[in-house]
């Protein structure tokens, strides 16, 4: 919006809408009617979806309008969370339940027999993102719409999101996603929001008034078209814009011209235009390093920035107050191509010293690391770098020699330290430390839970560390309790609303005052009330999709998350073999029953994930036929694991594996989400679990293993699993039976290697923890024999977990980070 349609926006205030299930309804066959083209006799589900969801989107667009102008009015300072995903599942539930709309909207749905939940379900989920990360940055754009802090989310709009799962003879199989195939309501197309994009080409040196300057000439140039999206918070008021990024090729009339005729030809670079936001990458745990994906990055992170600007200038009369008035946050080193690019349009397009472009770049940005694992932080060679963005390499040089050059004067730090400073990693055929990027070119950097944060200072940020001792801080995550309390588990909220009121609705913290009801027994078992009908639906939807019937009254115990190595699924899988094994062998004991449940996706080329769903199958198909452990024990995994099944899934658990080796979940938000629920959680001390201990308490959180420091000490001793391996009876076996084919008849050999490396190698400190882990299992065991204790100790853990809220991460961003928003 232009300055001059704001202040007419200002003067013509919507009339507000009533809220009665009469007039929604009404509403409701309006657009039935006159949008959509039916009567309400022929309408089908999915009509119903569309119509309700544009009744909703009126209502959200009236109060958009009204934070977009008071925003600008109020000249408040504006916050870019640029992120490569933003995985923010389905929209309708939540838009409903934060505007207060679910009873009339459902009674006014009645009226014409059409089930709310069944319309809610049609709706695509949005998954424009793998996983924590993605995930996280859709919990905060809720967060900083419900705290009222300005925010403007900036990512790409994928036309294939992440992928869908299917498993098929065990093995995961990928296939593509299309949630945009009967368009979206939610988006709107800003034609008028677009900028040009450029790649290749060269540099040249030009005179201008005695002082030069670089002129970028791109040889391929496309276009980034804004679609936005409105971004709902608790109570509808503040409603905040993700706008996301979608590559068209320039004017085809242009191309035309530009290739004499050759209409393949324009419709080949049209192609290779629009390829950049085709597809997210779905691998969160190596670094892909194709050409593509650097395009992807330095695409939305240029469109965004041009964006900013241009919004910055549409109401301030140059850049000089920039830092002030907007603060960008870096979500992981994807986005982090942004600071050469900030530079770039700051002193070769704005023409603003360098000295003070750079004073502007470190006063705009911030930027949150989410992983150590050293496969998975970003490097890019030198010369893709430079053939595709010839500018910005020379901006990363010139940013580094600065960087040097103050590492190298007052203190004096060794040649190690400052290799390991340097944007520029030599060791490895020359490559761009994306990491390094960011960090220097940012005002705060931050880690996301307090182990990862002093972890960082640490390991990869060592040296830099050393440089600027103050830079790194601490935010650790949280998760929205609207979507992952209110909405996912509305018996839950409903029993806490009628114990203490409705002021946690409001403030989450509130959830506290549910402390003493754990000695409350009547309580209490209202509360194992929830929990069974929680079971009983995630047990229908087994039954449902894998033909599986499992028993309600049996410990749900679930693994729910990325599939990878470092998070050991493997570990649980061992210890259900060795329980399996144990069961059979002494089946006279009194069995704690056990549902073993997991589900989530590999990387499709990363093949040891791979071969560990496959286990996962192999183990479940052979135990879950077996007589000889009746109910004792089933294993589920259920197929395309995404924020939609987990919000079914993380009401319905008794247990909560977070069973990282320690020093490699950076936080995690899957092991609060199952804790605010009131799971108990079985964990190591790693990422957010050392928190969740903290205010728990050590009674109410099961936590074994090595930590931290002991996995390095053990890993830098050259530890391997065989002698552990050797003194534990259990384990060997279900090593043994694995390896020797118990549960791959059609391919004995099938886990040789799996097994193999446990053996040689044990990396993942799988052998070296499984004692503890299977002593710690047995506990949960005795634990859910005393009833009273078990309950008690889930509803302190729902009411213990207000803390983990992302309101009061963002608080914390935008208090220390980026000093915006109503409190500034
Ligand atoms: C370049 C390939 C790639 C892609 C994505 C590498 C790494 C990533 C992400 C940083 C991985 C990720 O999602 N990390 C998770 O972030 C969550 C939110 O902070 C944390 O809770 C998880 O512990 C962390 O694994």
């Amino acid at each position: 919006m232009t300055p001059d349609t704001l202040a007419r926006a200002a003067a013509d205030k919507p009339t507000p809408r009533l809220n009665d299930a009469d007039t929604i309804a009404t509403e409701i066959v309006e657009k039935l009617t006159y949008s959509i083209g039916k009567t309400t006799t022929a309408a089908r589900l999915h009509d119903w979806l569309e119509a309700t969801t544009l009744v909703v989107r009126d209502r959200i667009i009236d109060n958009w309008f009204g934070t977009t102008i008071h925003t600008y009015q109020q000249q408040q300072k504006r916050v870019c969370y640029l992120s490569m995903e933003f995985l923010i599942g389905r929209l309708l539930r939540d838009a409903i339940s934060n505007l207060g709309l679910t009873d009339p909207i459902r009674e006014a749905l009645a009226r014409y027999d059409v089930e709310l939940d069944l319309v809610e379900l049609l709706e695509p989920d949005a998954a424009l993102g793998n996983g924590g990360l993605g995930r996280l940055a859709a919990c905060f754009m809720e967060s900083m719409a419900t705290t009222g802090v300005p925010g403007f989310g900036y990512g790409i709009r994928y036309v294939h999101g992440f992928f869908r799962q299917e498993i098929v003879d065990g093995q995961q199989v990928e296939l593509p996603e299309t949630w945009l195939k009967h368009g979206n309501p939610w988006e709107f197309e800003r034609r008028e929001s677009s900028y040009e994009i450029g790649f290749g080409g060269k540099v040249t040196t030009i005179e201008e008034g005695g002082r030069q300057r670089q002129v970028w000439r791109p040889a391929e140039r496309v276009l980034a078209v804004a679609y936005d999206t409105p971004v709902v918070g608790w109570h509808g008021t503040h409603v905040n814009t993700l706008r996301l990024w979608s590559a068209q090729s320039l004017d085809p009339i242009l191309l035309d011209a530009f290739n004499a005729g050759d209409h393949i030809g324009a419709l080949l670079e049209a192609n290779k235009a629009e390829a950049i936001t085709r597809v997210l990458y779905p691998a969160d745990s190596h670094q892909a390093g194709q050409e593509l994906r650097l395009r992807q990055e330095y695409f939305f992170s240029s469109a965004s920035l041009q964006d900013i600007i241009r919004r910055h200038l549409a109401q301030y009369p140059d850049l000089s107050n920039l830092s002030d008035k907007v603060a960008v946050q870096l979500n992981d080193t994807h986005p982090a191509v942004s600071v050469a690019e900030l530079m770039r349009l700051l002193v070769d397009v704005h023409g603003i010293e360098w000295d003070t472009a750079w004073e502007t770049t470190r006063g705009v940005f911030s930027y949150t690391n989410h992983t150590l694992l050293p496969e998975a932080l970003e490097t890019w060679p030198i010369h893709l770098f430079e053939r595709l963005l010839p500018r910005q390499m020379q901006i990363i040089y010139a940013i580094n020699a600065g960087v040097l050059r103050e590492a190298t004067q007052g203190q004096t730090f060794d040649d190690e330290t400052i290799r390991g400073i340097s944007l520029i990693d030599e060791g490895n055929g020359r490559r761009v430390r994306m990491g390094q990027l960011a960090f220097v070119g940012s005002h705060a950097v931050n880690g996301v839970s307090a182990l990862h944060t002093d972890l960082m200072k640490v390991t990869v940020f060592r040296d830099l560390h050393k440089l600027y001792p103050t830079r790194i801080e601490n935010k650790t995550n949280g998760v929205t309790p609207r979507r992952w309390l209110f909405e996912s588990n509305p018996g839950l909220t409903r029993l806490a609303e009628e114990a203490i009121g409705r002021g946690f609705k409001d403030d989450i913290t509130q959830l506290s005052q549910l402390d003493p009801f754990a000695e409350d027994a009547a309580f209490r078992e209202r509360f194992a009330g929830v929990k069974r009908q929680n079971k009983q639906r995630l047990a229908t939807l087994i039954e449902e999709r894998l033909a599986i019937s499992v028993n309600p009254d049996a410990i749900f115990d679930i693994q729910v998350k990325r599939i990878h190595e470092y998070k050991r699924q493997l570990l649980n899988i061992l210890e259900t073999v060795a329980l399996y094994e144990q069961i059979r062998s002494l089946p006279h004991l009194d069995w704690t029953p056990r549902v073993k449940i997991f589900a989530g996706k590999a990387a499709p080329s990363y093949a040891q994930a791979k071969e560990i769903i496959h286990l996962a199958g192999d183990v479940a198909r052979v135990i879950n036929s077996d007589p000889g452990v009746r109910d004792l024990l089933k294993v589920v995994f259920i197929p395309n694991y995404n924020v939609s099944l987990a919000e079914i899934i993380m009401p319905a658990a008794d247990v909560s594996e977070q069973i990282s080796t320690a020093g490699l979940e950076a936080s995690g938000t899957g092991n609060m989400k199952f804790a605010l629920n009131g799971a108990l959680t079985i964990g190591t001390l790693d990422g957010a679990n050392v928190e969740m201990l903290e205010h728990l308490g050590e009674e109410n959180i099961f936590i074994f293993g090595l930590k931290a420091d002991e996995v390095a000490k053990l890993r830098a001793e050259g530890h391997s699993g065989q002698g552990v391996i050797e003194r534990q009876p259990l384990l060997r076996s279900a090593i043994d039976s694995i390896s020797a084919g118990v549960f791959s008849q059609d391919d004995p050999n099938r886990y040789a290697g799996l097994m193999g490396a446990l053996r040689d190698r044990d990396w993942w400190m799988i052998a070296a923890d499984f004692r503890a882990y299977w002593d710690t299992q047995r506990q949960l065991d005795m634990a859910w024999r005393d009833r009273a204790r078990w309950d008690a100790i889930a509803v302190r853990n729902t009411a213990r977990m207000g803390w983990f809220s992302s309101d009061r991460s963002i608080r914390e961003y935008a208090h220390d980070i980026w000093r915006a928003g109503p409190n500034a």
